[in-house]
């Protein structure tokens, strides 16, 4: 029996809040070794970014509070990535980061380096514990601060000597404060019959879900505020599955989607000529607006959102400031009239859907090494079973499955690294997404530019007994920026055009599976198998690199502008 210390003490806080596993490489040593006794799982990361991803994964699947922990120093640095996509997609962490001991502080100690101010930018909440008698309060600070509000990521520093010294056992807190949302307030009650009237009285209403309603988990009740008002809900990128995309008031993702071969596309008008257009837990990004281009300017907008400062940023609004799910249920039991009719949407969104067939059909399958997304999505919508977790990276993956994967159960989850859509995110968040839901089949669908900034943690997949399908779309550029380049300037560098690299014998190497597909016709026999598999596996699709997804930036443009290959910047 040792004698107890403040890295006891800290492992018995963090456990307090129902966490189960914290995502670390073995530093704070002495707080790493103290968490077996508490029944915590160190899930051992090989990069700290990847970690925090895994983190981040996980928090959004299970609603509760994904622990990271690091060195200080360069292993601290590499947190500033992730923490800054959970600060804009208000995702909860809480960073453990070891610091320099209290008497080498500001002696340019090895590997010191002023962690408030390097975290400042990237969370909601940064402080350093000097004392131990003060552990459990910073510690119920910190998850008080990652899941109160609008949730998002704390750092807590932690002097290393601090960890080892002995203390006795002072705990009287008792709370759980490791889950979200923390609060539920509701929206002041004359605002909500102000929005209820304004939404009688509408013509042409509209609901636009983001992923707020995902964070407050309130799918059941936006679907039933939908329900009982008749009023039909789009979808941001982020809210995504926040209503079953078959659900006969769905319209599905609209995003700078707005054109053909997107049911969007089809659907416009019911946005662009809505009169009240009522926003749940969105923050009007770019994206979802086609930069402020496509939301409707005279229309009356409602705003429901945790953070009050997302109301009215880019559309002034009856201000709703309070939780989703709250709020939305007290609005349902407040609404008396039967739903308005909207009998006439059916055969809208089943036009919109055939026309998106159609043009899926129009693409094909591909050819031998040149196979097209737009088929590998079907062939994943066909299996994927509602309480399966659908997982992209940024650039064209997102936009493959917000387009051509649907949604088949109120609540599913969609995971998109939209905070800042950067690159490496959805391997690593879908690891973290299986951690949270063990029973879920969890598949990730990632670009080749991508999956090079998190190659490694495919060791870790394995090590840690954590499999997920990884479907990886070897177009060998980095497609997005390659056609981007060429739309805006008409060339591009050489840097967006990759050696031939074989992505499946990289898995193998790990000891994970890896399997490569050039025929078309094979994705569907080598996707289920991966399905029935215990073991994390790689399927490398030789894609099309002329593939491009239906978004703004291309609409309009010849496809062979997108796609030249003619001049190149060397
Ligand atoms: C960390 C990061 N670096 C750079 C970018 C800019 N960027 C956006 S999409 C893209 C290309 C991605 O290529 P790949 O992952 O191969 O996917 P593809 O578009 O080819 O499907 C780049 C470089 C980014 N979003 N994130
Ligand atoms: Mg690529």
């Amino acid at each position: 029996m040792h004698n107890r210390t403040v890295a006891d003490v800290l492992a018995e806080a963090v456990r307090r809040h129902g966490v189960e596993l914290v995502f670390g490489q073995s530093i704070p040593s002495a707080f790493i070794l103290a968490l077996p006794a508490v029944g915590i799982r160190q899930i051992g990361y090989r990069t700290e970014n990847a970690g925090a991803i895994m983190a981040d994964g996980y928090a959004r699947i299970s609603n509760k509070v994904g622990v990271v922990c690091a060195q200080n120093g360069p292993a601290a640095t590499l947190l500033v990535p992730p923490f800054a996509e959970a600060m804009k997609a208000s995702v909860p962490l809480v960073g453990i980061v070891q610091d320099v001991p209290r008497n080498a502080v500001d002696r340019n100690a090895f590997q010191e380096y002023d962690h408030i101010a390097l975290f400042q930018g990237c969370t909601k909440w940064a402080r350093r514990v000097d004392r131990a008698d003060r552990i459990t309060d910073y510690v119920d600070m910190a998850f008080t601060a990652a899941c109160s509000g609008r949730p998002g990521p704390v750092a807590l520093m932690v002097p290393m000597d601090l960890l080892r010294e002995p203390t006795p056992s002072t705990v009287s807190r008792r709370a759980n404060l490791g889950s979200f949302p923390l609060d539920r307030p509701t929206a002041d009650p004359e605002r909500v019959n102000e929005a209820l009237d304004l939404l009688r009285q509408a013509e042409r209403p509209l609901i636009i879900a983001g992923g707020g309603v995902h964070l407050s988990a309130a799918a059941a009740e936006l679907v039933a505020f939908a329900e009982a008002t008749g009023i039909p809900v789009a979808t941001t990128n982020m809210g995504k599955g926040v209503i079953a995309e078959y659900h006969p008031l769905a319209l599905g993702v609209f995003t700078s989607n707005l054109l053909r071969g997107n049911r969007a596309g089809e659907l416009k008008d019911l946005l662009t000529d809505a009169d009240v257009v009522f926003l749940v837990g969105t923050r009007t990004n770019q994206n979802a607006t086609d930069a402020w281009k496509t939301y409707p300017p005279k229309a009356h907008y409602i705003h429901l959102d945790m953070d009050p400062l997302e109301i009215g940023r880019n559309y002034e609004a009856l201000r709703l400031a309070g939780d989703a799910r709250a709020t939305l249920s007290a609005m349902t039991a407040t609404w008396a009239e039967p739903p308005r009719d909207s009998t006439a949407l059916g055969p809208r969104v089943d036009a919109a859907r055939a026309a998106v067939t159609a043009y899926v059909a129009e693409k094909g399958e591909g050819r031998f090494g040149k196979i097209r997304p737009e088929h590998l999505m079907t062939v994943i919508g066909k299996h994927l079973r509602s309480d399966d977790i659908l997982v992209a990276d940024a650039s064209y993956s997102s936009n493959w499955i917000t387009t051509y994967v649907d949604a088949s159960r109120n609540g599913q989850r969609f995971l998109l690294p939209r905070g800042l859509a950067g690159l490496g995110w959805g391997f690593p968040m879908a690891m973290g997404a299986k951690l949270a839901r063990p029973g879920a089949r969890v598949v990730a669908v990632v670009g080749d530019g991508g999956f090079g900034h998190c190659w490694q943690e495919l060791e870790t997949a394995r090590r840690m007994g954590i499999p997920v399908i990884v479907i990886l779309l070897n177009n060998a550029i980095l497609g997005f920026q390659y056609h981007a380049e060429n739309v805006h300037y008409g060339f591009h560098s050489d840097a967006v055009d990759f050696a031939a690299v074989d992505h499946a014998a990289i898995a193998r190497a790990c000891g994970c599976r890896g399997v490569r597909l050039e025929d078309p016709g094979a994705f569907e026999a080598a996707f289920t198998e991966a399905w029935d598999s215990s073991e994390t596996t790689l399927i490398e699709v030789m894609t099309d690199p002329d593939a491009f997804p239906p978004i703004s930036l291309f609409e309009g443009q010849a496809s062979e502008v997108v796609t030249s290959k003619k001049q190149v910047l060397a």
